[in-house]
């Protein structure tokens, strides 16, 4: 039992190595919501994955603040907390807005199971391993571009390579990476960047041998997802459509979709993701972890969340390099034979560099028990 004393937001720009382009629009420049738990003589860290517009999620880092500041934090200042999760418990009535949510739960976890002195994949009942991770890589100029860009990744060890597409930019392009990379674990993504009109021309993915296609229809039309998934041997990964358990059992029973992508960020938290992961380990459905373009605190988060039985394919994972000239966390992540880890430690092991995150940060606030 810890009593929560504070809390810290932050808001910290952070630009890009690379500008990252997908079938929505591009973006070369972050700001990253973090949000530091005091309580207990520790401190507990979680990242916000809401972006700077709404086009993935009807979320913004500004409505995740205001949410966050507004309805999820004073409630639990000041209060003692059994589990992580039950950080949610006294806003349990407000709908929607996961990410703000993921962003306060994911804190508890990492102070909780700093206060236990166990690390935070023990914490959620797995054990630390090393995990296997690939790379998602957005729309680039030119086909040569990307070929030669996949070629990178690979010699650096990505597992697996993801790939971002939209209508015009697909099938012509991955059968140019096929044709230079044969045997590779290749997918794409088109973050809901076709209907069902599209079919034929999704179907014509399928004599490339992906793994999968991740999100091709509407967030909200698992009706249409099970009617293409029907249509493809492919099969369909579904992201932006699965926000809890209960989407991801619903379109597991239509058939809208054989793999998921969970973000513990997406979902409301690790504590959702949890539930997600068992019900699809139960069934045999492979998970995988995705990733937000986070800065090292939302990665140690999501590397842990990996190490879990069921999550038996590479993620959106990848080293602190592939995303910036300097992480916000020490050590920074680095790839080892196509495997990222944690370091020694309790929670999410790395430490966060509070005093560029001080320096950097554009916005501050602070919350305690009035
Ligand atoms: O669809 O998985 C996605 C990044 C921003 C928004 C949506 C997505 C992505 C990625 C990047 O694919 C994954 C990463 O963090 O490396
Ligand atoms: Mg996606």
């Amino acid at each position: 039992m810890v009593t929560l004393e504070r809390a810290a937001l932050r808001l910290v720009p952070l630009r890009l190595r690379e500008r990252f382009e997908i079938s929505s629009g591009a973006r070369q420049d972050r700001l990253i919501l973090l949000l530091a738990l005091h309580g207990g003589g520790e401190v507990g860290w979680g990242e916000c994955v809401a972006a700077e517009d709404p086009s993935y999620s009807p979320e913004t880092y500004e409505t995740a603040w205001h949410v966050l500041s507004e309805f999820l934090i004073p409630p639990v200042m000041g209060t003692p907390l059994a589990t992580a999760p039950d950080v949610l418990k006294p806003s349990a009535w407000v709908r929607g807005h996961f990410m703000a949510k993921a962003a306060l739960e994911m804190a508890a976890w990492d102070l909780v199971a700093k206060l236990e002195g166990r690390p935070l994949p023990e914490a959620l009942g797995g054990r630390v391993r090393p995990v296997e991770v690939g790379v998602s890589v957005g729309l680039q100029p030119s086909d040569e571009e990307l070929v030669r860009k996949v070629g990178g990744y690979l010699e650096e060890g990505y597992r697996r390579i993801k790939i971002k597409i939209k209508p015009g930019r697909d099938v012509e392009m991955l059968s140019r990476v096929r044709g230079r990379f044969p045997d590779t674990p290749l997918m794409a993504d088109a973050n809901s960047a076709y209907t069902l009109a599209d079919a034929p021309r999704l179907k014509a993915l399928d004599s490339l041998g992906l793994m999968m296609i991740e999100q091709p229809l509407a967030a909200g039309d698992l009706r249409d997802h099970a009617r293409l998934q029907r249509e493809l041997a492919t099969p369909i990964c579904l992201d932006e459509s699965i926000e809890s358990l209960a989407d991801a059992a619903w379109a597991l029973e239509l058939d809208a979709g054989r793999v998921f992508n969970i973000k513990p960020g997406r979902v409301g938290g690790l504590g959702s993701a949890l539930a997600i992961h068992d019900h699809c380990l139960a069934r045999g459905v492979p998970v995988w972890c995705g990733g937000m373009l986070e800065s090292g605190i939302g990665r140690a988060h999501n590397v842990s969340l990996a190490t879990l039985p069921g999550f038996t394919l590479p993620g959106d994972i990848s080293a602190s390099r592939r995303y910036w000239e300097r992480d916000l966390v020490s050590p920074e992540f680095e790839l080892s034979q196509g495997t990222l880890s944690l370091p020694a430690g309790a929670g999410i092991a790395v430490t966060p560099d509070v005093e560029r995150i001080e320096a950097l940060a554009v916005r501050t606030k602070e919350l305690s028990a009035s």
